[in-house]
């Protein structure tokens, strides 16, 4: 049996019906899953907010600050299934762009010849009152204004990031020469783009429309430059926008296409596209400027530039069109039909209509599927250096403790044998003086002069004060050598590289925990080893059991004084010997508790020092395995997929929106 006509024209209609519905589910399923991203960023940021010690840590707060705008690309993007398909004009600085757009939109609303746009893209939207603009910003508010009002917050914007630019640029000439290595001059740049580079929080402005044939479908976007040179650098930043675009119309100079140039033109775009992925979907090349061409050799020569340029882009682009935006736009503004019909805007038009129109909304959803992707990899790539730094140092930490540590023990083992090894000559030396001069005290008048006789002939304490003081400065000094070389090690620090106090123009930044434990400030303060201390020492350890043993040495005379040396003498020395024994062990103890204590300080300080120093850049050490695991949490959910509407979910959902409905 055969279906009538007016069957066919239902069932028709019916899958029609369907493929629609099926879009629209497919449509709200990616909105979804994209919004689900933007949710977790943020508590994603919450979690990092609450880390004991976050206000002081400036990386880990680097970090955090800029989840809740990730997040609001992800809701733009899903957002943006809603809204008219975006196509973007992009491509090199001056070769055409707001040109192009004018011409396509028939009016001139996109700046020609301005000064290049370093951050923001210009939508043209015609759902916006002709004289309002929407300023959109990085979080996602947006402000209603005026076009003039609008106009004048723009020009502020752009004339504080152009300020900034200069005086970063100024700033980088004074101090390049004083920067050594080139790890110091990336850094000393990296420096400069974060502190002194404004960044505004404009992202894109709205600008209201008079309806033509293209903003019917379209809404046009001007963006800036693919690049610009800041401190002699190329920064490409595509990538701050490119995920917004559903379409792309790649503006190719045609003056600079030759065979010969082929490889730097190549370079080029890939330079560019490497920010975003190494890869590009639907993008039409422009190539521009060709009345240029036309006017040097005519028809042949755009023929020959346009297989040269289909030669070079070979698989890039979905179709490369020869234009001259200049004549387009004056053809249009001057009612020229012959300019317009010269200048290709015609096969632009079409070929814009062909490629993107018929299919708009299948090439939005697999673009919001590819921007999610893009997004999710700026997530990681934003955590990367992050995580890396802050693994690296906590390893550095360790590590250098422990050396430390090893080092300090090693060292005061050191100077435990040499202290050992000093008093034990002393003794030896001054046994023997005992041996040989004890007896002469008896022939001694008055108790100074005995006094004097003992210290200096028999205890040689002078010359045991030379050398304990010797001994305890260079103890001081071999651990300060130890203090300084682990204080390098163990300073965590923003510019690992850069000395700014060494530089000029710069104060010093250096923190207080630092300066007090500088070269020769080592601070010992309440530690019994300050240098030059050896004759106190002597004194504590000597002086009362000397005082004691001389009392028994009375002032005898004559013959009693030679019966008191046959009686005493004995009794002395040994009273001598014992006094010796126990004052210079006491000695050595004291000594090495000094150098035992002295490392404690060093050590202590320093870990203090590094925990301070970690902890102003990533947090406490002891949060450092949480932040990873988080971290790793993140990373975990921006590697999933966007996940295609499955046929049970659409079943489902069909279900549920009946549900609703009923
Ligand atoms: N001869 C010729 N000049 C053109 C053509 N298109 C643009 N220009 C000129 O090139 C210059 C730059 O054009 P813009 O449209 O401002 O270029 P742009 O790419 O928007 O530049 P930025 O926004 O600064 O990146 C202007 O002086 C235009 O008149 C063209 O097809 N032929
Ligand atoms: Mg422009």
């Amino acid at each position: 049996m055969f279906a009538t006509a007016n069957q066919v024209e239902r069932f028709d209609q019916l899958y029609q019906e369907l493929l629609v519905r099926r879009e629209e589910q497919e449509r709200e399923h990616l909105a979804r899953q994209l919004k689900s991203y933007g949710k977790y960023l943020k508590i994603a940021q919450m979690t990092f907010q609450k880390t004991p010690g976050y206000q002081n840590a400036k990386l880990l707060k680097d970090i955090t600050k800029p989840l809740n705008e990730f997040a609001s690309e992800f809701e733009g993007v899903a957002k943006g299934l809603d809204e008219p398909f975006m196509l973007f004009a992009m491509g090199m600085g001056k070769y055409g762009k707001s040109t192009l757009l004018n011409a396509l939109m028939e009016q001139e609303l996109a700046m020609m010849d301005e000064l290049p746009k370093t951050w923001k893209i210009d939508v043209f939207n015609r759902h916006i009152p002709k004289n309002k603009a929407i300023i959109v910003f990085k979080d996602g508010r947006k402000n209603l204004l005026t076009k003039q009002d609008a106009e004048m917050v723009i020009q502020g914007e752009e004339k504080k990031r152009l300020d900034s630019e200069k005086l970063v640029n100024k700033m980088y000439k004074e101090v390049m020469r004083e920067l050594k290595t080139a790890i110091e001059k990336k850094e000393y740049k990296q420096y400069l783009s974060q502190t002194h580079l404004y960044e505004s929080d404009v992202t894109e402005v709205h600008w209201g429309v008079e309806q033509s044939a293209l903003l019917k479908d379209f809404y046009l976007v001007d963006t800036p430059g693919v690049s610009q040179k800041i401190m002699g650098e190329m920064k490409v930043n595509i990538q701050e926008y490119y995920h917004k675009a559903d379409g792309v119309l790649w503006l190719l100079d045609a003056t600079v296409i030759s065979a010969g140039n082929s490889r730097k033109l190549l370079e080029e775009l890939d330079h560019s596209l490497e920010a975003v992925g190494g890869k590009a979907e639907n993008m039409i090349g422009v190539l521009n400027r060709i009345d240029v061409i036309r006017e040097r050799g005519g028809e042949e020569s755009v023929q020959q530039i346009l297989q040269e340029a289909n030669e070079i882009y070979q698989g890039v682009f979905e179709a490369i069109i020869p234009i001259s935006a200049k004549q387009a736009f004056e053809g249009i503004m001057s009612d020229d039909k012959y300019l317009v019909e010269q200048s290709g805007v015609t096969a632009l038009n079409d070929v814009i209509k062909k490629r993107f129109l018929q299919r708009s909304k299948q090439i939005q959803i697999a673009r919001k599927v590819q921007a999610a992707q893009l997004l999710a990899n700026r997530v990681k790539y934003h955590f990367s250096g992050f995580k890396q730094r802050l693994i690296e140092d906590e390893a550095r930490k360790s590590e250098q403790l422990f050396h430390l540590d090893e080092e300090l023990a090693e060292k005061t083992e050191q100077f435990s044998k040499r202290i050992n090894t000093l008093i034990n000559q002393y003794q030896r030396s001054v046994q023997a003086n005992i041996d040989r001069y004890a007896e002469q005290l008896f022939d001694i008048e008055g108790k100074d002069s005995q006094r004097h006789f003992l210290e200096d002939r028999i205890f040689e304490s002078e010359s045991l004060a030379r050398d304990i003081n010797s001994l305890q400065q260079q103890a001081r000094e071999q651990m300060d050598t130890i203090n300084q070389h682990y204080l390098h090690k163990l300073w965590f620090k923003e510019y690992q590289h850069l000395d700014f106090q060494a530089l000029p123009h710069h104060e010093g930044d250096t923190p207080d925990f630092y300066v007090g434990l500088q070269a020769g400030r080592l601070d010992t303060d309440g530690i019994s080893f300050a240098s030059g201390t050896g004759i106190a020492l002597i004194g504590a350890a000597f002086l009362g059991p000397i005082g004691l043993l001389l009392g028994g040495i009375a002032g005898a005379l004559g013959l009693t004084k030679w019966i008191a040396k046959q009686f005493k003498l004995g009794g002395l020395k040994s009273d001598l010997k014992e006094t010796l024994t126990d004052s210079a062990n006491k000695v050595a103890t004291d000594l090495q508790q000094g150098v035992q204590d002295l490392a404690r300080h060093i050590g202590n300080s320093l870990e203090t020092f590094s925990e301070e120093s970690f902890s102003s850049l990533y947090g406490p050490s002891d949060e450092a395995k949480r932040i990873l695991v988080l971290i790793k949490e993140v990373e975990t959910r921006m590697d999933k997929q966007v996940e295609p509407l499955s046929v049970k979910e659409l079943i489902l959902q069909d279900r549920i929106s009946k549900a609703k409905k009923a």
